[in-house]
């Protein structure tokens, strides 16, 4: 039997679906947890080095969205990280999303408590962010175990410029707009009540997996909006209040070399 860490390392290098587990076979969350830790060092074997992690479901519109209703964390490498005003080669990917978030920048590891003060206490900085989401699941359709050993659907990220630890990030009103297509609005105050929240989740649930982190690392809380999905010619704007705006452009081609 192939190990499914294989089998969604492989989806995501060859940017083919795969399916998900079969109905009654779910797997448990240590399981799936164990298994994104697989796919992680996969990559972490091929030279990525990890730069931090990304808390997902942690809004009503991306719950209702994919129809799994709890917190996860997954993981991110450097070879996600996109520029930003970069571009989004969607050969790479099987039917990628773009979700607009605040991320968090650690000045060291988040404790396993929820207790707010002591998780802003962790933090150095601030900033806007949007993921692609790319699950390697056909239908982009998955159930809790399936999506935490799928890395959360982690595709890529682009971050803004950081700003100072003392920015009021509780209400930060977000515009998701797709040149030509309808777009998303919310506020960062969707992200678990404070995107605070998210880094108490992370911290909790790093804890009880045993995912490492370090200083410098960079935490995503996780989108305010449901995620749209990035076409060929796709051109991405973002703005988030003080946290300032983002774009991107997606399509075919070797046009890579982001700027
Ligand atoms: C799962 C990842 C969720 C978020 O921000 O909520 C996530 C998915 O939607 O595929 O990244
Ligand atoms: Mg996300």
């Amino acid at each position: 039997m192939t190990d499914l860490a294989e089998t969604l390392d492989r989806a995501a290098c060859e940017a083919r679906a795969v399916p998900q587990s079969p109905p009654g076979k779910s797997l448990s969350l240590d399981d799936a947890y164990r298994a994104q830790a697989r796919v992680v060092a996969r990559r972490l074997e091929r030279g990525e080095r990890p730069v931090g992690l990304k808390v997902g479901l942690t809004s009503e519109a991306k719950m209702r969205q994919v129809g799994v209703r709890e917190v996860i964390l997954g993981r991110l490498t450097d070879a996600m990280q996109i520029s930003d005003g970069g571009f989004v080669d969607l050969g790479r990917m099987i039917h990628p999303r773009v979700e607009p978030e605040v991320a968090f920048l650690l000045s060291r590891p988040l404790p396993p408590t929820s207790d707010p003060a002591s998780v802003l206490a962790c933090v150095a900085g601030v900033a806007a962010a949007l993921e692609i989401i790319d699950s390697r699941y056909q239908g982009f359709r998955f159930d809790l175990g399936d999506v935490v050993a799928d890395n959360a659907s982690s595709a890529g990220f682009v971050l803004g410029p950081w700003h100072p630890v003392g920015t009021d990030v509780g209400d930060i009103p977000i515009e998701l707009a797709l040149a030509g297509e309808t777009g998303e609005t919310g506020s960062s105050a969707e992200i678990l009540g404070h995107p605070l929240r998210a880094l108490a989740e992370a911290g909790r649930i790093a804890a009880v997996q045993g995912i490492p982190m370090a200083a410098g690392d960079v935490v995503l809380s996780g989108a305010a909006t449901a995620a749209i999905p990035l076409r060929d010619g796709a051109q991405v704007n973002a703005r988030f209040g003080a946290l300032g705006h983002l774009t991107l452009r997606a399509g075919f081609g070797a046009r890579t070399t982001a700027t």
